[in-house]
């Protein structure tokens, strides 16, 4: 452990936060962390949700090596030093395994307190591929990674919309911009990129770029970001006569996208795994979330997998202990509710396909 995140977890000590040593071993302390607050709330809730359904689960069957899981539930507010500092406090706390976060631009430097502290950490949703490419022992992912996904979106781009003239947008973030670029680097010799350029997050009104975007007179506006931006740059495009196709990746991939944009955001081209509901092991999880709560998300899936991974791999290892537990995901393969999980080296899944969806009739389609 690095000398600041000692003074930081002294610090949580003379505070009296820090109650890990005196309370292990009372409960297993499992943490789902994402943004509570904010623009991106829903995806913290879907993500809180499906980690509470698989404690529950858990707890209902007896809990892990004869203890009840606790679930804390925390807020990054997807903003990067929240993260750092919401790590820091979990792992004081004496959490032995995080599902969380959601924003790349807050797991990878929360990842470092975990990396420091022997915690495990399981993201959902982070595709950036930074978040792995560090190959942080404890650290792993159950989502996709966004250099396969600019790339699966580049092919469509060239094979199948033969798009020419493109203009990207992104949102700045290392999500955003990250997609983006694996998007414009992919289509490099196939297709020219006219127009790039970064928009901000929490903005409202995009015509004035997209108004630019529109003398370039490209045939596919990629967007590297997420639903908010998404739903209303697809509104505000069709408001100025763009009529490009929309093309964009599994940060926009949400209902909420298309109740923001209406009915602009029919024909927009997604990327993001295939639909759960033809996966027979996924069944299951399925109904028992929405026998709870009206809507499954995104990566309410990947959550429920990374917490069962987390306390299968608790159980397996018969330890609480980071790197116990670490190795017993880095040596089984996982029945999860997506199917089989094993983890590589880095700690990606070996196996996390991205395909094409379409919004058709107001709803997300996959494409065949
Ligand atoms: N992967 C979509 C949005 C979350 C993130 O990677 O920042």
């Amino acid at each position: 452990m690095k000398i600041t995140s000692r003074i930081i977890l002294m610090a949580l000590c003379l505070a009296g936060l820090f109650t890990g040593c005196a309370e292990r071993g009372k409960s297993v302390k499992i943490a789902s962390i994402a943004p509570m607050t904010g623009e991106s709330a829903k995806m913290g809730e879907d993500i809180s949700h499906a980690v509470q359904l698989a404690v529950d689960e858990w707890n209902a069957k007896g809990g892990v090596l004869g203890k009840r899981i606790e679930l804390l539930v925390e807020d990054d507010r997807a903003d990067p030093k929240d993260a750092v500092s919401v790590a820091s406090k979990v792992v004081a706390q004496g959490v032995v395994g995080v599902v969380g976060h959601y924003n790349s631009s807050c797991t990878i430097p929360a990842s470092n307190i975990y990396h420091e502290g022997d915690v495990v950490m399981i993201t959902p949703a982070s595709t950036n591929p930074m978040v792995t490419d560090r190959a942080y022992f404890t650290v792993f992912r159950t989502c996709g990674r966004d250099d396969q996904q600019g790339y699966v979106e580049a092919e469509f781009a060239a094979n199948y919309l033969k798009a020419s003239r493109i203009a990207v947008l992104h949102d700045k973030t290392t999500y955003g911009q990250g997609l983006a670029d694996e998007f414009k680097k992919n289509i490099l010799g196939r297709g020219e990129v006219v127009f790039y350029e970064g928009i901000a997050r929490g903005d409202k009104d995009f015509t004035a770029v997209l108004t630019r975007v529109k003398s370039y007179n490209p045939d596919l506006l990629m967007f590297g970001g997420l639903y908010g931006e998404g739903g209303l740059i697809a509104k505000q495009m069709r408001d100025l006569g763009l009529t490009c196709p929309l093309l964009s990746g599994d940060g926009v991939f949400d209902p909420e996208f298309i109740r923001i944009a209406g009915a602009a955001a029919e024909s927009a081209f997604l990327s993001y795994a295939p639909s759960a509901e033809n996966i027979p092991t996924a069944q299951h999880f399925l109904k028992a979330y929405r026998a709870r709560w009206p809507e499954v998300g995104p990566y309410s899936l990947f959550a429920y997998d990374a917490a069962n991974i987390i306390l299968k791999a608790i159980e397996l290892s018969g330890a609480t202990n980071g790197k116990k537990i670490a190795e017993a995901i880095h040596t089984n393969a996982f029945d999860a509710a997506i199917g089989k999980i094993a983890f590589d080296g880095k700690g990606d899944p070996v196996v996390a396909p991205y395909v094409m969806w379409v919004v058709k009739n107001g709803k997300l389609e996959p494409m065949q």
